[in-house]
């Protein structure tokens, strides 16, 4: 069992019913979740000890994000509690003709508004294996990069791998914005999720016609001490129908999952993260490259199948999944 800390924020999601559009909705759906917190469930689902690290707002919504990742085993030692309020988000889901949108009320949360490290680091770190965090947290504000550079030094100070998932939101910061920080922290970071996307518009990597490989080259080229980069190729089609395929970049060499079709789709919030949950576990459990990336795969493919932000499945059913489900091809 590995010890993994995650720090981020967690948030309240309102999301109105498959079918309604939030200025028509009676009622709204209570989840919760968060690109960090949703790994760190994904973990716990795993086995592994995670410690979940943010600041919540001292009420009953605080209090019930707390329940949640308490209900998957997630530590929250150092879950800090203050008078203020919970970030929130609206969420109306997709449907073949149009996106899920994501509408934020985040500004001014007691996450947000941190501008000091209130954790013991030397304490938070110790013994740890790894420490995830993901780009959502430093486009919150200027501190917080300032923040997310301080721990992940302080991280790597402890000897812990540091995993970073680029996770670029444009409701939250401009793609130079994004570039200019994912340069200073990228040369501290072990295992990093970014692929074609974050190359060409964050990171100002040319656009040609190239597969995935490429792109992985470009960036390990400009961050060679990077271990490992991992992403997702999502093909949306015009029905409901997505197909979904991941890619590792690790040792030099490219390795790519199965092509998955997914149809229906319940809830595609959360899928990149359940993805990024299956990479680390494959690498905590130093697993071979083919079936770190076939097993993330199909997390992310799971993911689709439940309502809410955090991935619902064990080792064991996602093992499941990969077996039945190659089966399905193979007739
Ligand atoms: O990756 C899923 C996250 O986007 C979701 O849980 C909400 O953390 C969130 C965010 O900031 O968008």
């Amino acid at each position: 069992m590995a010890k993994v800390v995650c720090l981020g924020e967690i948030m309240l999601r309102l999301s109105a019913e498959a079918g309604t559009r939030l200025n028509q909705t009676q009622q709204l759906e209570v989840f919760y979740g968060g690109g960090e917190a949703n790994v760190a469930v994904s973990l716990a689902n795993y086995g592994h000890a995670v410690q979940f690290v943010s600041k919540v707002s001292d009420n009953g919504f605080g209090q019930a994000a707390e329940r949640h990742l308490r209900s998957y085993g997630v530590a929250t030692d150092h879950l800090l509690k203050a008078v203020g309020r919970l970030g929130a988000y609206y969420v109306e889901q997709g449907t073949g003709q149009r996106a899920t949108s994501v509408i934020y009320d985040r500004q001014a949360s007691v996450f947000a508004l941190m501008d000091e490290l209130e954790w013991p680091l030397a304490e938070l770190f110790a013994g740890a294996d790894i420490f995830h965090i993901s780009g959502i947290t430093p486009a919150l504000s200027e501190q917080w990069q300032n923040l997310t550079l301080e721990l992940i030094k302080a991280a790597k100070k402890a000897g812990c791998k540091v995993s970073f998932d680029c996770n670029y939101r444009q409701n939250l910061w401009s793609q130079k914005a994004a570039g200019a920080f994912l340069n200073k922290i990228l040369p501290l970071v072990d295992y990093c999720s970014a692929g074609k996307m974050d190359a060409i518009y964050l990171l100002g990597v040319p656009e040609v016609e190239a597969d995935a490989t490429y792109y992985y080259q470009k960036l390990q080229e400009l961050f060679p001490t990077i271990q490992a980069f991992y992403s997702t190729n999502r093909i949306v089609h015009s029905t409901c129908i997505n197909e979904l395929q991941g890619t590792l970049w690790i040792n030099g060499k490219c390795y790519t999952s199965k092509n998955h079709v997914i149809d229906p789709i319940i809830d595609r919030i959360g899928g990149g993260d359940a993805f990024t949950g299956g990479i680390l576990h494959g690498l905590l459990k130093e697993k071979t490259p083919n079936e770190i990336i076939e097993f993330a795969t199909a997390a992310a493919v799971l993911k689709h199948s439940v309502k809410g932000d955090c991935n619902q499945f064990s080792e064991k059913e996602v093992l499941k999944f990969i077996k039945s489900d190659n089966a399905k091809i193979e007739r």
